[in-house]
């Protein structure tokens, strides 16, 4: 079959260079959000391919008989029922490796600007503090002396390393299991790892093995000089807790740039002005985005001409084409 006869659904709104790539290469459809009641007996019949940045559950999955490959758009693909989609033989791709430099350095930018206030500095500069009050003051943090906990040392934990390590400070991490190209300290628990360290950068993805994973626990074994960054899944946070923390000093200040209930931040949070908060502007500029959304269509594309993927989640790695 030509890929032109090929259909791909897109539910939800996706960038726009799959659009437009998909529109070229497939028959494209499209529906509002990826909600097995708006699947209706022609795309029932019709869909064999998914790209979605909103995600596909089990129930979504389902009502697609004849799905083939759901290409996620992200890295992180916890909207996906991977587990689900590889039981029904169907494959799941993500967007890794393209995206890993620019969220590394959002990761620092968040880290340096959390520790240095530039964005209240530059606040102060705007609104004509510098001249009526004079310099913008002191800030009671720094990198400088800090000893930095990794959790989660994938791809994108590396590259935070790599570049931390420029900046001469000490670094440990907590994973699953150690990474084995790495010679950082392991800590084979969380609470362990934030005892030891006072800078605690995230990198968890989202799901269920870990939800509200930093909590309370987590934020006291950090310390009142604790700083936390938060660049994986805001699900992995207990949010209350950490507003609670910011608010009550069991830990000095936070760096957020994902949220558990996006695009709704915690009022809690967004009144603490020790959280430095970002609008989940990891991977987003337009370079990262065009190579995320290339290789969404080109999986799609390897899958119906090739029969692989290019980047398979771990989930459906013995998935083969029928
Ligand atoms: C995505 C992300 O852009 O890749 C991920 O996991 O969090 C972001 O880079 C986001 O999922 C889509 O908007």
């Amino acid at each position: 079959m030509p890929l032109s006869d090929v259909t791909i659904l897109v539910p939800g709104g996706i960038h726009e260079r799959v659009l437009a790539r998909l529109g070229e290469t497939f028959r494209l459809v499209r529906i509002e959000r990826p909600d097995a009641a708006l699947i209706t007996g022609d795309l029932r019949a019709s869909v064999r391919g998914v790209a979605s940045v909103a995600g596909a559950n089990a129930a979504f999955i389902d009502a697609l008989p004849n799905v083939e490959i759901i290409a996620n758009f992200g890295v992180g693909y916890d909207g996906v029922d991977a587990r689900h989609a590889a039981t029904r033989g169907i494959m799941v791709t993500n967007t890794p490796d393209v995206l890993t430099e620019e969220v590394a350095d959002t990761a620092l930018g968040l880290l340096l600007n959390t520790l240095r206030e530039f964005s209240r500095a530059e606040r102060w500069l705007r609104d004509g503090r510098w001249v009526k009050d004079g310099p913008y003051p002191l800030t009671r943090t720094t990198l400088r002396g800090r000893k930095i906990g990794i959790l989660g040392m994938g791809r994108i934990g590396k590259a935070i390393a790599r570049r931390l390590e420029g900046f001469g400070v000490p670094i440990a991490y907590h994973n699953r299991r150690p990474a084995a190209d790495v010679a950082y300290p392991y800590f084979d628990t969380l609470e362990g790892l934030a005892r030891e360290v006072d800078t605690l950068i995230s990198i968890m993805p989202g799901g269920a093995a870990t939800e509200k994973m930093i909590g309370r626990a987590v934020f006291e074994a950090l310390g009142p000089d604790g700083v936390f960054i938060n660049i994986g899944r805001g699900s992995t946070v207990d949010e209350e807790a950490l507003a609670a923390a910011l608010a009550d000093g069991t830990i000095l200040a936070a760096g957020l740039d994902v949220f558990a209930r996006e695009p709704h931040v915690p009022r809690a949070m967004l009144d603490l002005p020790n959280a430095t908060l970002l609008p989940h502007v990891g991977s987003a500029s337009v370079h990262t985005r065009n190579a995320m959304a290339d290789l969404v269509v080109d999986n799609l594309v390897a899958w119906f001409s090739e029969g692989r993927p290019l980047t398979g989640v771990p989930e459906t790695a013995s998935i083969k084409k029928r």
